[in-house]
């Protein structure tokens, strides 16, 4: 990944801040790329999804080794299986060098990968927002308190299923909020006409994350 100069690196911060996404392009590359898409691939071809996730794409959680050492973190983690590729993801310097430019503190990781795939011509997956805490004082914190760093195996756009967002849609609430199941849980899951349900329905103010 270039370095980022410090105007490049505070106009990202702020895109995350006030948008709730920034993008870095090439941070994963390389050896470790190839390796993730082999991986993917294989899990892929080995794997089934379940039905019951038919909204949400594969859904396959992966853990670290580092996880997987540690038996009650791994009891209580919702992965199923466990690679030494995912401390390499996690410990990834390039991504490593792209939090600290934009001034992310304390870091945390999960240890955990979420490998998502859907099939060509399958339903959007839902609006939704991943935090679970907004009801807990750091969420009034003007900065972000949870992020996730997602890698594409391959460049993404509107036609193969990129990853859309709605910008500060984090800071603000906005009349889909309280149209939306919650995330995740059953009820999304038993939504039989998806295309009439406004969680998978296009929104005005979505931008594409190409
Ligand atoms: O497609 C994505 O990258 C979003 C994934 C996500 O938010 C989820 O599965 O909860």
């Amino acid at each position: 990944m270039p370095s980022l100069s410090e105007s490049e690196a505070l106009k990202k911060r702020q895109q995350l801040v006030e948008l709730g996404f920034c993008v870095f392009p090439g941070v994963l590359q390389g050896d470790l790329l190839t390796r993730w898409r082999a991986f993917t691939d294989g899990l892929f071809a080995r794997k089934a999804v379940d039905p019951k996730y038919r909204y949400q794409g594969s859904d396959f959680h992966i853990g670290s080794e580092r996880l997987k050492a540690n038996s009650d973190a791994w009891q209580h983690s919702p992965c199923t299986e466990h690679s030494p590729l995912v401390d390499e993801i996690v410990d990834l310097p390039a991504a490593r060098e792209a939090c600290r430019a934009i001034g992310l503190e304390h870091q945390h990781a999960d240890d955990i990968t979420i490998i998502l795939s859907k099939p060509p011509h399958a339903p959007p997956l839902y609006w939704h927002q991943d935090m679970m805490n907004w009801n807990h004082p750091e969420s009034a914190s003007p900065w972000p308190t949870r992020i996730f760093l997602s890698y594409y195996m391959t460049d993404t756009t509107r036609e193969n299923g990129c990853l859309r967002a709605i910008p500060g849609s984090h800071l603000k609430r906005i009349p889909l909020h309280d149209l939306l199941p919650a995330a995740h849980g059953p009820e999304i899951q038993a939504i039989t006409d998806y295309a009439n349900h406004p969680a998978f329905m296009n929104h005005p103010d979505a931008v594409d994350l190409p």
